[in-house]
């Protein structure tokens, strides 16, 4: 199973993707843990990424790209994976295609966790309190929105035209909206 969750900023799926890692046994790729673990070890790339993040920003292509052609040198991935946080551009969409490409190893699914925009707003103000990460103060929030409505929501139509689309409402309990995803993608593994 080589899937790739799309959605706004708290559509769920870094939470959904964590879930979903167990059911399907396949690994889980957030390039923003990724990234969040090199903010932490304080490495350069880190220091470079971290202004970036808690401003709301996207971090360069080009260490995305890097990052993710490494994540995928490795042995875990080749039965598949879940893929969340990336692509959010179309140029990222592009570069993904041609690395799955090269190494054998094409997207069956894009699901796209929809959510409307309060409810967004609401999680978020939600997560800020519980854990306060840096980038979920209101400011930067307002900043992923508009990046998520100018660069990442044409992503999804990159992969309705590939044909590998598939929307799922995000909306409902952590339970509803994963046995939504599973019935999407593999019926033969639904719960219930
Ligand atoms: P991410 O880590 O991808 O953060 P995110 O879009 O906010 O989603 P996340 O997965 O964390 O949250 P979720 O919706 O699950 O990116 C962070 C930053 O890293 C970016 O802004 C950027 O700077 C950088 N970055 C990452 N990838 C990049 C790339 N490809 N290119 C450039 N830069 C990149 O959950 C949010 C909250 O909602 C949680 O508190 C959760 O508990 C709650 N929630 C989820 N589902 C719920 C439900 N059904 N009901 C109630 N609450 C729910």
């Amino acid at each position: 199973m080589r899937l790739v969750l799309l959605g706004a900023p708290g559509s769920g799926k870094g939470t959904q993707a964590a879930r979903l890692k167990d059911h399907l046994q396949v690994p889980h790729i957030s390039t923003g843990d990724l990234l969040r673990a090199e903010v932490a070890a304080g490495s350069p790339l880190g220091l470079q990424a971290k202004e970036v993040m808690a401003r709301g920003e996207l971090v360069s292509d080009a260490i995305l790209l890097g990052m993710l052609e490494d994540r995928f040198s490795r042995a875990d991935t080749r039965g598949g994976f879940i893929l969340d946080g990336y692509p959010r551009n179309l140029a990222q969409a592009d570069a993904l295609d041609a690395l799955l490409g090269r190494i054998g190893q094409p997207m069956d699914y894009a699901v796209q966790l929809e959510v409307p925009v309060e409810l967004l707003v609401e999680r978020i103000a939600g997560r800020a309190k519980a854990e306060g990460r840096a980038d979920d103060s209101p400011e930067s929030v307002r900043t992923r929105l508009r990046v998520y409505d100018e660069q990442t929501a044409p992503v999804v139509d990159f992969y309705r035209r590939h044909g590998q689309l598939t929307v799922v409402d995000g909306v409902g309990s952590l339970d509803e909206v994963f046995n939504r995803i599973v019935e999407a993608i593999a019926p033969e593994k639904a719960v219930g």
